[in-house]
């Protein structure tokens, strides 16, 4: 009803306005853009529901869709039922209860985690346990907290290296880890889910496992203050000294600053105060008047690549979060740039050949997501109107049949079969928060997103009992 209103509204400003070229009143323009904000976001809610409705007729149980082929795909031999777990938070938020509701009975009656398959830490931490965790937040249903810990209990031995830093795989079923090489994200990319699985279950090892493995990183940095991106988790040697903030390296940074914002552990703040520092001395990058962050030499800061992905763009989000508006605003300009020069972003692009190396977009959020928090952090709505148009490139060139789907090629705007589980948790999660944010339907400031965008109230998290509980 109230969006039928708002309808009648905008279209008696819109018929009014061609009629008698009358100048709208402060009130009348203030509905008006109301109105335009909630059609979004009701388009946005609209396309989520039928997109959900899409993944339960065609892969329900199974970890994601294949939109073209109306199918899905699992990433092991057994489903971990990773889409809906994912999809859980955006469709709370979006007041979906019976969906809600129903993902969360299946996740306590019938989803079993006792599954003989090496499942990638990285990958399930993020989406699995953070969802979990949650799910758990958001509901406050003790038996979903079983569930994550259980499943933290079953990511653990992947911790057991010299090191400390996580092997690639671990078993669900035995425990046995596997793979000695990974990345800095792989690495070190737990404190925030392990720091919440420890303050609500009140046992420090979950977040003690994930901070000595990002110690083991941020120790072995060198005398400029830079890591590398690939690591061996026995040895501690660098297998790669390339150093950036891009796919492979983004999500350490993040969480140092996320996890002390929701715990308040001092040293993670120091740890990214010096890494902020050596980052936009040596790796920042202004190029043809725009701002970027390319790859250098980690013992000599010396740029050895231009190549950057499209997962650099969660970097304004963070900056902005953590108090450099001017940079944030900079980069994200860059990112909006780039995306504009093809319609959609492409994975992968060398800033200063102007060529993109990957073209593939696979309906990733990390622009939309800084869009989205420079919207909040500075008011400026040129942030809103850059989320209206990556919303509208995506139904442009994204939208299926039956969902949204991935592109091969931004060039050609082939479609290829594939819909990742974080379209749900993050796409269109902040496209909808984004669209919505006028009507204070979500307080940004009381929530820290984990970096698969499950939000977690900071409330939750008093301070000096996040000390004991975490053991920091
Ligand atoms: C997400 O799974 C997470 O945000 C991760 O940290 C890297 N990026 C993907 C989506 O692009």
């Amino acid at each position: 009803m109230k969006y039928l209103t708002l309808i009648c509204i905008s279209m008696t400003l819109v018929v009014s306005c061609q009629n008698e070229q009358k100048t709208p009143s402060k009130q009348d323009q203030v509905e008006f853009n109301q109105a335009v904000t909630d059609t979004l976001a009701m388009n946005v809610k609209a396309e989520t529901l039928r997109t959900w409705k899409a993944y339960k007729k065609y892969a329900w149980g199974h970890d994601a869709l294949a939109p073209l082929s109306k199918s899905y795909s699992d990433w092991y031999s057994e489903p971990l039922y990773i889409s809906p777990i994912d999809a859980y938070s955006t469709l709370y938020l979006m007041g979906f209860t019976d969906e809600v509701k129903e993902i969360e009975n299946y996740v306590v009656d019938s989803l079993d985690f006792n599954k003989n398959i090496d499942a990638k830490i990285f990958e399930v931490n993020i989406r699995i346990l953070g969802g979990l965790l949650s799910m758990y937040e958001l509901s406050g249903n003790p038996k979903v907290l079983e569930k994550a810990r259980d499943f933290g209990d079953r990511m653990l031995p992947a911790f057991n290296t010299k090191t400390g830093i996580p092997k690639y795989w671990v078993n669900l079923k035995t425990g046995i880890p596997r793979g000695d090489t990974v990345n800095v994200a792989e690495a070190g990319t737990y404190t925030f889910e392990m720091g919440v699985l420890s303050y609500y279950t009140k046992d420090p090892k979950y977040y003690q496992a994930g901070k000595k493995a990002t110690l083991a990183i941020y120790n072995r940095r060198s005398p400029i203050g830079l890591i590398g991106d690939v690591i061996d988790v026995e040895s501690g040697e660098w297998v790669s000294k390339q150093s950036h903030i891009c796919a492979g390296v983004d999500s350490y940074y993040e969480y140092l600053y996320k996890s002390y914002l929701l715990f308040g552990d001092p040293e993670l703040n120091v740890m990214w105060e010096q890494s902020l520092e050596a980052i936009n001395q040596y790796i920042a990058d202004e190029y043809q008047g725009r701002l970027w962050y390319g790859r250098v030499d980690m013992n000599t800061g010396k740029q050895v690549s231009s190549v950057v992905t499209l997962y650099d763009a969660f970097f304004p989000a963070i900056l902005a979060l953590s108090g450099d508006q001017e940079r944030a605003v900079k980069y994200e300009n860059s990112w909006n740039w780039l995306w504009n020069k093809y319609g959609l972003e492409p994975m992968v692009y060398d800033y200063k050949t102007g060529v993109s190396r990957y073209p593939a977009y696979d309906l990733n959020p990390e622009i939309i997501e800084s869009a989205y928090y420079l919207y909040h952090l500075t008011g400026d709505s040129t942030y809103y109107q850059m989320n209206r148009v990556f919303w509208s490139d995506i139904k442009k060139y994204c939208r299926a049949d039956i969902a949204f789907t991935s592109v091969a090629d931004v060039q050609t705007m082939e479609k290829k079969d594939y819909m990742p589980t974080f379209f749900f948790a993050e796409t269109l999660k902040y496209l909808y928060l984004t669209f919505t944010h006028d009507q204070r339907i979500f307080n940004f400031d009381e929530f820290v997103f984990n970096t698969e965008a499950h939000p977690f109230r900071r409330s939750t998290f008093n301070k000096q009992e996040a000390k004991i509980r975490l053991g920091f």
